[in-house]
């Protein structure tokens, strides 16, 4: 058959730009079980399977597309099995819009310019190291951690502080699990979580000097422990590509986005209050604790109503971001 023929997959690597390439893996498995290609030649990753991909996507050299999740170790344990309990009153966002929208300030501060910079930051081999005052300290390989854990699938809100919103199916684990593993001791109070540090991936770290790198964001182990605290490794059904956060990140669903820090490299049990990022840098802007609250204004707009980043819809915003049931109890009467 003529796909076998000509080994389209052979591309030059100059036609398989990241910019240029995107990848639907579900689309893509499909086809590849069409054409009886083993997990050996997914795991050549990168550039020629996404051009052989894009040959049958109709996508290829048309711009402002996102790059996609490179294969790894850890790729066959996706999509992973959804968990019913956390549903959503809205449909998800769409995938693209929400790949070429992100917040990664070691990239850009430009969302648009995010998925594309991101390119740069290199996911394996990747360590993250559980430290401070746990019985279990130790550095896991990403992909040893993720065989520690089962994965499931979530659909969340997400609510930036600049007002945007979507509704996401995240893939990972709850923090709990993590815990379960590490066993903190009973003076922790808090967790520390930290990104990478290296200016060689990420421009930013290397212009904006006056910015308090690396980004750091903490939680109190109350809040580290309750259900819906989450560690995403993968988005609608794939693993994380690089802008959201790759290979691992924190989802807190009820949180302002900024405290959900992306590409974990350190998570430290301590008994002091964590400096955090955005914090340090505004904290009259942004506090420690960020719950989403319609309330609270910012003090340079109000957070009354949130809006939709691929509609475009607007709707009210709701206290805790409508996941007041599983944490209010966690705040007393606030
Ligand atoms: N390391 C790091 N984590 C980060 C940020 C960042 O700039 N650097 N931005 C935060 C903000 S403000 C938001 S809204 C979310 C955006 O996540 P998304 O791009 O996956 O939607 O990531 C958060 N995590
Ligand atoms: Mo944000």
């Amino acid at each position: 058959m003529l796909i076998k023929k000509n080994k389209p997959w052979l591309i030059p690597e100059r036609e398989a730009t990241p910019e240029a390439v995107y990848m639907d893996r579900r689309r893509f498995l499909r086809f590849s079980g069409a054409l009886g290609l083993s997990a050996g030649f997914l795991l050549t990753g990168g550039a020629s399977v996404s051009g052989f991909f894009d040959l049958f996507s109709g996508g290829g050299s048309g711009g402002g597309r996102p790059r996609p999740p490179r294969t790894t170790p850890s790729s066959h344990l996706y999509p992973a099995r959804r968990n019913p309990a956390y549903t959503l009153d809205r449909p998800l966002t769409d995938e693209k819009t929400a790949s070429v929208y992100n917040n990664f300030y070691e990239f850009s501060s430009r969302k648009n310019d995010v998925w594309s910079l991101s390119s740069g930051l290199i996911t394996r081999p990747w360590t993250v190291e559980i430290t401070g005052l746990v019985e279990k300290p130790r550095i896991y390989d990403i992909d040893e951690l993720t065989r520690l854990v089962k994965l499931e699938e979530r659909f969340y809100r997400f609510r930036c502080v600049e007002a945007w919103a979507m509704a996401v199916p995240w893939t990972g684990f709850p923090m709990t699990e993590l815990l379960r593993i590490a066993r903190p001791l009973s003076s922790a109070g808090y967790v520390r979580m930290r990104t990478f540090m290296n200016k060689d991936w990420a421009p930013q770290q290397r212009l904006q000097v006056w910015l308090p790198w690396p980004y750091e964001e903490g939680l109190t182990m109350e809040e580290a422990s309750n259900e819906l605290a989450f560690l995403a490794t993968g988005i609608y059904g794939h693993e994380l590509p690089n802008q959201h956060g790759a290979p691992m990140r924190l989802v807190v669903p009820w949180k302002y986005g900024f405290k959900s820090i992306k590409s974990i490299v350190r998570i430290e049990f301590t008994d002091a209050r964590p400096k955090t990022f955005w914090n340090t840098l505004a904290p009259d802007e942004y506090d420690f604790t960020a719950n989403v609250d319609p309330s609270v204004p910012h003090p340079r707009w109000s957070q009354a109503k949130e809006r939709m980043v691929d509609t475009g819809e607007t709707r009210p915003t709701i206290k805790y971001n409508g996941y007041a049931e599983y944490v209010a109890g966690l705040y007393g009467k606030r």
